[in-house]
């Protein structure tokens, strides 16, 4: 892909050392991918969505494109947040780039039969109206290739049933941000085992929840933030 021809001067300043070294190594997709990574990475929305579409143009796999740049770029971003070196204005921008460029990739992986790693329902539970932390899980799981159903905020167990009724997800992720909403996620877990989705694995959070209270509703699993909750739904699914 002739990227250098894409950019000006400026533009081209954005690429790292490490990515411009790897662009001399012979292999033009793997420096392209490389690149998208590290736009990402930065939040460059505009350019992360052109260089998608020309990647594509190009006869770069949907499945490289997801795997090797969005993908890469928002683990890197994820484990970042993880450690405490960016925070969440820097998730946020890198997200809206994934989500750019997942706008051109997703019909074309729907064309080339490219499944996703998994898929997630989730939503902020009954009585909270909380939603930058789930916002923020939704975006890491899009970020790690899953399907995201966002079920939004106030949230029982009803919503939940449906959801798994109609999309059949893998995971569902309860968020809850108030001492007072915190039962509402053990309403909506014996909701979803008495409809009949007893394997569906339940993933909790948010600021007042315990891995102990985890415990103690029969979830299975809790995280402390959205990038580990990422790790957790895909250690839960064995992959
Ligand atoms: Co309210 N609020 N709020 N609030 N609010 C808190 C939570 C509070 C701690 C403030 C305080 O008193 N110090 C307090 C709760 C006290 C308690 O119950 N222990 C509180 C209260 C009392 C209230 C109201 C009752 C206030 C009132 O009206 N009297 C009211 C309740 C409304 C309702 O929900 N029914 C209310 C309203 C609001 C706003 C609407 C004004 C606004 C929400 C806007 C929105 O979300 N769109 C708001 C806000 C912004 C906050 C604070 C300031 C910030 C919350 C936040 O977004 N944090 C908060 C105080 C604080 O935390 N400093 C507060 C950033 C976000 C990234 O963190 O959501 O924790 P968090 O997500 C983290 C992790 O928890 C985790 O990942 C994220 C980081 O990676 N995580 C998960 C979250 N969900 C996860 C799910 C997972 C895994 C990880 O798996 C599925």
């Amino acid at each position: 892909m002739p990227v250098r021809r894409l950019f000006g001067v400026k533009q081209r300043r954005v690429f790292s050392r490490a990515a411009s070294a790897r662009m001399t190594e012979g292999d033009g997709n793997m420096a392209d991918l490389a690149m998208i990574s590290e736009l990402l990475q930065k939040g460059k929305s505009k350019e992360v969505e052109q260089l998608t579409k020309d990647a594509l143009a190009e006869g770069v796999s949907p499945k490289d494109i997801l795997e090797k740049a969005l993908v890469h770029g928002m683990g890197v971003v994820g484990e970042k947040f993880k450690n405490n070196e960016v925070y969440v204005p820097e998730v946020l921008v890198a997200a809206r780039a994934m989500s750019k460029a997942m706008g051109v990739l997703e019909p074309a992986m729907k064309a080339a039969g490219v499944g996703y790693a998994g898929k997630i329902a989730l939503a902020t539970v009954k009585g909270d109206l909380h939603d930058i932390g789930k916002n923020l899980v939704a975006m890491m799981y899009r970020g790690a290739g899953f399907e995201v159903i966002d079920l939004g905020i106030d949230a029982g167990p009803e919503k939940f049933v449906d959801a798994c009724k109609e999309h059949n997800p893998n995971i569902l992720g309860l968020s809850a941000l108030l001492t007072t909403t915190m039962p509402s996620m053990k309403e909506i877990i014996d909701g979803v085992r008495s409809a009949g989705f007893k394997d569906t694995k339940v993933i909790i959070g948010g600021a007042p929840v315990t891995q102990a209270y985890a415990d103690e509703i029969g979830a299975d699993g809790y995280s402390p933030d959205a990038a580990s909750a990422v790790d957790l739904g895909k250690k839960l699914l064995g992959l």
